[in-house]
């Protein structure tokens, strides 16, 4: 059998997300996730210009097969355009292989390791009650891990959280737990990375105090630190036993962990913004991380984010596999039916959608006591609905910016 059509399919329920959707000669589909947040439609010409074609009368089987040749056919290599653009046909293809083979996907990568992935969802607050009150919903939905962010006082934003953003989508609705906003424009916050490391450590042992030992706590460092700041945030959260401290330093400069490691204790995760192994190779032989936040979508699929995971369990380095909004329903369940087979896997980024996205993608994964399980259903376990998704055309969105306080651009 082979390829007889590739849909690329736009939607923006309640944030945009672009699937590409695969259908054989003998009519099984595949749904691959092509969402590159704030820049979709980049993907989308990608796609529809230059992948879709060469797709057609392609043979389905072939997953390895075709996943080279659209990397290395290329010239261009590499990039977080070509690398979505690449994962959204390999999860498609994954999708149709295991559909054809009657069962969900994880079976066909080994079975499954574990009986359900432990989650994290996000916890934030402008204080210390508002972010309690977080933390305590978080406990009630059932997490049993959560990432701690919070307000930093003389500064109006907290970065890369949800409150801020329900006002971004209009009226009361929300736009998904994710920081980019629709609009013509990025919306500019303010930072001050001195400020903030005065503040966290204080923040996390107020959670400690007030939740205990036991629970499992995240921070995201969002790229801000040098080297040198990241490595005293690190040894000073140290006696509140972090789970794991991201993305601390800018993640160009991979050989900053080194000197960061050199520092601390504070276990680090990496890597949501990082396209292929050839980002982890160095930091994982290393052994400058302890979890790896490559994404299904965008480290060019299923195939490339297995093996990089593989590699990563030689040196006892674990799967965090990034999982915000922004990944949409059908990148969740790739991450799901990985997670589940692979031996090394670590926690799970768990956000949860909007009611509307949950309509257009009808999905078969389960949450229950704090743990992720991709279904049973044959495949992914992701249909799309495409008159629901007609609903929804896209809407321009960015992610925020920020600047100090004398009009100097920072990390995002
Ligand atoms: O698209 C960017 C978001 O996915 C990012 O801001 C979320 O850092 C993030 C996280 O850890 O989920
Ligand atoms: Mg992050």
């Amino acid at each position: 059998m082979t390829i007889d059509k590739a849909e690329v399919i736009v939607t923006s329920p309640n944030r945009n997300f672009v699937t590409l959707k695969i259908t054989t000669s003998d009519g099984v589909t595949g749904l691959g996730d092509a969402t590159l947040n704030g820049r979709e439609l980049a993907v989308v010409s990608y796609l529809r210009d230059h992948v879709v074609p060469l797709l057609i009368g392609a043979d389905e089987n072939r997953i390895e097969d075709t996943w080279q040749f659209l990397y290395r056919s290329a010239y261009w290599r590499r990039g977080p355009v070509t690398m979505a653009a690449i994962a959204s046909v390999d999860m498609a293809l994954w999708d149709i292989k295991a559909k054809k083979a009657g069962m969900p996907l994880y079976q066909l990568l080994g079975g499954a390791s574990r009986t359900g992935l432990l989650a994290y969802g996000h916890a934030s607050g402008t204080d210390l009650p508002s972010l309690f009150d977080s933390v305590r919903d978080h406990l009630e939905q059932g997490y049993r891990a959560i990432r701690i962010q919070t307000g930093v006082p003389g500064l109006n934003a907290i970065y890369g959280i949800a409150s801020q953003s329900a006002a971004a989508g209009g009226g009361d609705e929300r736009y998904d737990h994710e920081p980019a906003r629709r609009g013509a424009k990025p919306v500019e916050e303010d930072w001050d990375t001195r400020a903030y490391l005065r503040h966290l450590p204080g923040v996390f042992e107020a959670v400690r105090n007030e939740f205990g030992p036991e629970l499992p706590l995240l921070h995201d460092g969002h790229h801000r630190m040098t080297p040198i700041q990241a490595a005293k945030l690190g040894k000073e959260l140290e006696p509140y036993d972090l789970f794991w401290l991201e993305d601390c330093t800018p993640a160009e400069n991979q050989e900053a962990l080194r000197l960061v490691r050199q520092h601390t204790t504070t276990p680090l995760a990496i890597g949501e913004i990082f396209n292929t192994v050839w980002d982890f190779k160095d930091i994982i032989r290393e052994q400058l991380i302890d979890y790896v936040r490559g994404a299904v979508t965008h480290m060019g699929g299923i195939s490339p984010l297995k093996k990089t995971l593989e590699y990563a369990a030689m040196y006892q380095i674990k799967s965090g596999m990034h999982g915000p909004t922004d990944i949409s329903p059908v990148g969740m369940a790739a991450a799901m039916h990985l997670g589940l087979s692979i031996h090394n896997f670590g926690i799970q980024e768990y956000m949860k959608h909007g009611e509307r996205t949950n309509q257009v993608f009808q999905q078969s994964f389960t949450w229950q006591n704090g743990l992720l399980h991709p279904g049973d259903a044959p495949g992914l376990g992701v249909e799309l609905d495409l008159d629901e998704a007609g609903k929804y055309p896209y809407e321009q969105a960015y992610l925020p910016y920020n600047r100090l306080a004398d009009g100097t651009v920072h990390d995002w």
